[in-house]
């Protein structure tokens, strides 16, 4: 499937939001130099894992100014993308302020994904390398890289923060001699982010310099950071919650200092809030609802935590009230989306609705349609009143008209005025602020991490043992969901065990968390009328048999 590689913003919008005052024709790169400028001996970045590590805003640019240098001598060219899987490790930051400067596209993978995964975004993105660490957590992510590189024609290097054979190190790129580059257009696309995966793998998301920077800068005003704040990035950085929202970029953005956590369970994370009197982080809500019980009992002192973001996932009123009474901090519920749009509860919002909503968006631009979800209409589909639940479409300043090279999939994902239909069903309050409620779409949220059950279903299928699967995702009270495959045996064929379908899955290179929690096997599926699998029912199945 192919198409665009950028679908602009039309152009009477870009005229908008330029007079707004939300574009200001600045890069990614032509931000870190004014940074560096204003906070140069401030402490930018500390490592987690070894908090002797510390970089300076000085250090930063000046790494990223060298290693900018070193893509282009490796040949890299401007919009040539490059896949990016680090781990939380501090090369992260001048890495992708190096590609922001050279033009080259970071594509964000994480450091989860494994040879499935990464394969198919290193072919989507026709990417040029694959940048990671050699190994992390037991894992030899270069060794991994190395073999995605000889399936995908288009990978000419692999890079490693670290040392490994047959690649290229990151500390040699890191050595050029800094030189002067064309600073690029500001509109124009500054990386790809990897969607949710509503339909299938994910899909690649176009962001350009100029609109993302207006997320960021309105970001830390909304979750007021300071020069004097400490963030910790406990999630993966490369998402766009921990990026962004306020995330590192967002800390960058104010002069502050962001600790990278390399794992975050509340042990390791208690430690480092304590040690770097850690001001804000942002979690999923399994993690958050961990850290709450975890404060019970700790004998850290968490005092200089004022601020939690939570989201990625629905937090209900129960675990928002554990999580500001557990932890004692504001507690800021986030619903964004790769894509874009991206809605917060203010820090003076009554406490009634921050455990009772996901947000308001960030921009009064932010065009915000609610509509009939059964409404097949392609663009007329009519909005519901405030307090119905209905399918939230939207446009705005910063929230995309395309994914990458998906003319088809953006045909009926974005209706013809420009609106992205999010998949998410929500109701909208008088406020402005918005509830989540559940998804029009497929897709299964395991605790913040989105699983596309149609990819999990593929790996099940090519099972010989496997004549059909369905995945869905059912309630649980700490992930929020849990993956389910249903599985109808192969007839003539030894049935295989859920034991031996998870090791298979995971064994054809598949991230942990497509590895379906749950395996039931089945005779045969409840059908629809038209003869389709209905999840609805293996779901409403399960949900009996929880419940019984
Ligand atoms: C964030 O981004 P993605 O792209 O991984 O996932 C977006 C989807 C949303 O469409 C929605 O279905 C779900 O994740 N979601 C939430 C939520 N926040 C995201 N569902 C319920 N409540 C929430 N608070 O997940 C993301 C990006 C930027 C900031 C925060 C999260």
């Amino acid at each position: 499937m192919t198409g665009p590689d950028h679908t602009p913003f039309p152009p009477e919008l870009a005229a908008r939001y330029r007079a707004a005052g939300y574009w200001r024709g600045q890069t990614l790169g032509a931000l870190l130099d004014v940074l560096a400028t204003a906070h140069a001996e401030r402490t930018a970045v500390v490592d987690g894992a070894d908090t002797t590590v510390r970089h300076s805003y000085a250090d930063v640019d000046e790494h990223a100014h060298r290693l900018a240098a070193g893509l282009v001598e490796l040949g890299l060219r401007p919009g040539e993308r490059v896949v990016v899987a680090l781990p939380n490790v501090p090369e992260f930051v001048p890495v992708i302020f190096a590609m922001f400067r050279a033009g080259v596209w970071p594509v964000f993978a994480l450091p989860a994904h494994r040879h499935s995964e990464l394969r198919h975004i290193a072919a989507q993105s026709e990417a040029a390398a694959i940048l990671t660490v050699d190994t992390h957590q037991r894992h030899d992510h270069a060794a991994l890289a190395r073999a995605v590189a000889a399936e995908v024609a288009s990978v000419r290097h692999v890079i490693v923060a670290g040392r490994a054979p047959d690649t290229v190190p990151l500390a040699e790129l890191s050595a050029a001699a800094p030189r002067r580059l064309p600073d690029p257009d500001p509109e124009g696309v500054a990386f790809l982010q990897l969607s949710g995966g509503s339909t299938g793998l994910p899909k690649l998301i176009p962001r350009t310099h100029d609109e993302y920077i207006y997320s960021v800068r309105e970001s830390v005003r909304i979750c007021a950071l300071r020069p004097e704040s400490v963030y910790l990035a406990a999630l993966p950085v490369a998402h766009n919650f921990p990026l962004s929202s306020p995330g590192v970029l967002g800390a960058l953005h104010a002069g502050a200092t962001t600790v990278l956590a390399p794992h975050p369970d509340a042990a390791a994370v208690f430690r480092l809030i304590e040690s770097e009197r850690v001001t804000i982080s942002g979690v999923v809500p399994p993690l958050a609802a961990a850290w709450a019980q975890a404060a019970a009992a700790t004998t850290h002192d968490l005092s200089s935590l004022r601020v939690l973001l939570v989201g990625g996932a629905k937090c209900g009123p129960e675990l928002a009230r554990r999580i500001s009474d557990g932890l004692d901090v504001t507690l800021q519920q986030v619903f964004g989306m790769a894509e874009g749009l991206v809605n917060y509860t203010r820090l003076d919002d009554p406490e009634e609705i921050v455990a009772t909503t996901q947000g308001r968006p960030i921009s009064p631009d932010d065009e915000i349609r609610v509509v009939d979800p059964d409404d097949p209409s392609v663009s007329g589909a009519a909005e519901v009143p405030d307090g119905e639940v209905g399918a939230l479409l939207t446009r705005g300043p910063y929230t995309i008209h395309g994914y990458y090279r998906a003319a088809e999939h953006n045909r009926t994902t974005f209706t013809p005025d420009g609106f992205y239909r999010t998949g998410d069903l929500v109701r909208r309050y008088p406020t402005g602020h918005l509830e989540v409620v559940g998804r029009v779409k497929e897709q299964i949220n395991r605790g913040g991490e989105k699983v596309a059950p149609e990819e999990v279903e593929n790996h099940l299928m090519a099972h010989p043992g496997v004549l059909d699967a369905a995945v869905v995702g059912v309630p649980d009270e700490f992930m929020g969901e849990r993956t389910c495959a249903y599985v109808v045996p192969a007839s003539g064929e030894a049935v295989p065990t859920g034991a031996e379908l998870r090791r298979y899955v995971r064994d054809r290179g598949a991230a942990s968390f497509n590895v379906p929690d749950l395996i039931e096997v089945v005779d045969a599926f409840p059908v629809t009328g038209v003869g389709k699998t209905s999840k609805r029912e293996l779901r409403a199945a399960l949900t009996a048999v929880a419940t019984t």
